[in-house]
């Protein structure tokens, strides 16, 4: 068989790709014909692809390189692990290195008695032990029928069938026949899209409170756990109105709800503070943890659990963990990746610094004609497409084909930025700088332009 390398045709790339490789969340045959775009190096918030193009990464992956790409010191801690111990287990009774250190940090930078860590490869994986763990939880403290857990509707919590099913997108929901059972939802607080003419205090305080009349409707002795994001990445980064996580945070207070927050893209600094639910001061049970963990150099991610669900879960044998549950190269490496996220202050530049700096210049966009809002916490943001500030009217073509169009014109100049819908996302690497944030938004500008242009032309503008 002929390997290629990174310095190969990129139409032989693409052929080979077509040919054998199945893509996450992709139409394959379009893509097939179409043929993928190659990455093939990075370094910084910069990825090369085959082509020679020099792409700013404003996703910084998928939501994950929080350090940015070519950090040697990572690939160091990897090979060192790599020849110390590659592999061990953490199953019947044993422990390594890597993974105690690791847990115990963990301990250290989580918020309130968030004191103990089970591991998992990712997200998903993590929240499939979440909700296998908080069941657990209350079978073990004598109610075993408290086992509903309530999600909302565009949370992303992963593609498992844990994950699918917790997770709100009705897309992925049709395929497999999900959700599994024990499963509810509640609408999210995107006050944009859905919040009518009310104020977004008014909406926040509303979606929240729709909390209580599910846990009401299902009665609290059948509730076991409430789980979000913080903020919503995958849904389009929606930032809830600064009412809406009290008012949540009373509601599982008063009924007795574990509060699990998915901090997969939040933590590890992408809001300026070291986790999503402190930046927005919430006191969760349980945090789903992935992603800027290792900044994606290396797949690993677990659940950060409070003593009192520790204890619980402690008093029984919990039947669950994966073969890779607390992997040594990767807990190694994670290690490595919190020392740089310290020592550099990452987190504090992006609260202090760069975030700040590129909040005031990714607002600037809403002086756009076709940008309504734009909101950004830390270095998570998104701004919303639409034809009608005022009224903040969709279009009326499909939803995303708006999104989508402006998306391409981004790819086209070398900036990766996402579409959700009609709704624009960046997560861009947390040690870009203040020059690299000019350029973003000069792209930005420049995609946004060239995206009006065609969408007027083709009298989509409507
Ligand atoms: N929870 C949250 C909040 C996530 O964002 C997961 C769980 C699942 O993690 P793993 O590591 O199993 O993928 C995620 C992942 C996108 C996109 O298109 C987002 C994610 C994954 C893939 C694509 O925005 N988030």
């Amino acid at each position: 068989m002929n390997i290629l390398t990174p310095n190969s045709p990129t139409a032989d790339l693409q052929a080979l790709d077509a040919a054998h490789h199945m893509h996450p969340f992709t139409q394959g045959a379009g893509l097939n014909e179409k043929g993928a775009r190659i990455i093939t190096r990075a370094d910084g918030c910069w990825l090369n692809d085959s082509d020679g193009n020099r792409i700013l990464d404003a996703m910084a992956g998928l939501w994950c390189v929080n350090v940015g790409y070519g950090r040697k010191e990572l690939a160091e801690a990897a090979a060192r692990q790599m020849q110390e111990l590659p592999y061990y287990n953490t199953f019947f009774q044993t422990s390594h290195v890597p993974a105690l250190n690791l847990a115990a940090r963990l301990a250290q930078l989580a918020p309130g008695d968030l004191n103990h860590v089970f591991f998992a490869n990712g997200g998903s994986d993590a929240n499939d032990t979440n909700l296998r763990m908080v069941r657990t939880y209350w079978a073990e403290k004598g109610q075993p029928e408290k086992n509903v857990i309530i999600s909302r509707w565009n949370a992303y919590h992963g593609s498992t069938i844990g994950g699918t099913s917790l997770g709100g997108m009705k897309g992925m929901h049709g395929q497999g026949d999900l959700p599994i059972p024990g499963i509810e939802f509640i609408e999210q607080p995107n006050w944009w899209a859905e919040g009518g003419d009310m104020t977004p205090e008014e909406f926040g305080l509303k979606r929240a409170q729709e909390l209580e009349a599910k846990i009401l409707e299902i009665g609290q002795d059948k509730v076991a756990a409430f789980i979000a994001e913080p903020i919503q990445g995958a849904g389009g980064v929606i930032v809830p109105p600064e009412t809406y996580w009290p008012e949540i945070q009373r509601i599982v207070d008063k009924y007795g709800i574990l509060l699990i927050a998915d901090e997969v893209i939040c933590g590890f600094g992408r809001t300026g503070e070291w986790f999503g639910s402190q930046k927005i001061n919430i006191r969760p049970d349980i945090m789903t943890i992935a992603k800027g963990l290792s900044s994606g150099y290396m797949p690993i991610g677990g659940s950060i659990v409070s003593d009192e669900v520790a204890k619980v879960i402690g008093g029984t044998e919990f039947n669950h963990g994966y073969t890779y549950s607390g992997h040594p190269v990767a807990c190694a490496v994670a290690m490595e990746n919190l020392r740089i996220l310290e020592d550099e202050k990452i987190v504090e530049t992006v609260r202090d610094v760069t975030g700040p700096y590129l909040k005031e210049k990714f607002e600037s966009l809403t002086a756009h004609p076709m940008v309504g809002e734009a909101k950004i916490v830390g270095m998570m943001g998104s701004i919303a497409l639409t034809p009608n500030k005022e009224t903040r009217a969709p279009f009326k073509a499909d939803a995303g084909t708006i999104g989508f169009i402006t998306r391409e014109r981004c790819f086209a100049n070398n900036l990766i930025m996402r579409h959700v819908g009609d709704r624009m996302i960046i997560s861009p690497p947390l040690v870009i700088s203040k020059e690299e944030i000019d350029t973003l938004i000069e792209r930005a500008w420049l995609s946004l332009n060239e995206a009006h242009e065609r969408i007027l032309a083709e009298g989509l503008f409507e």
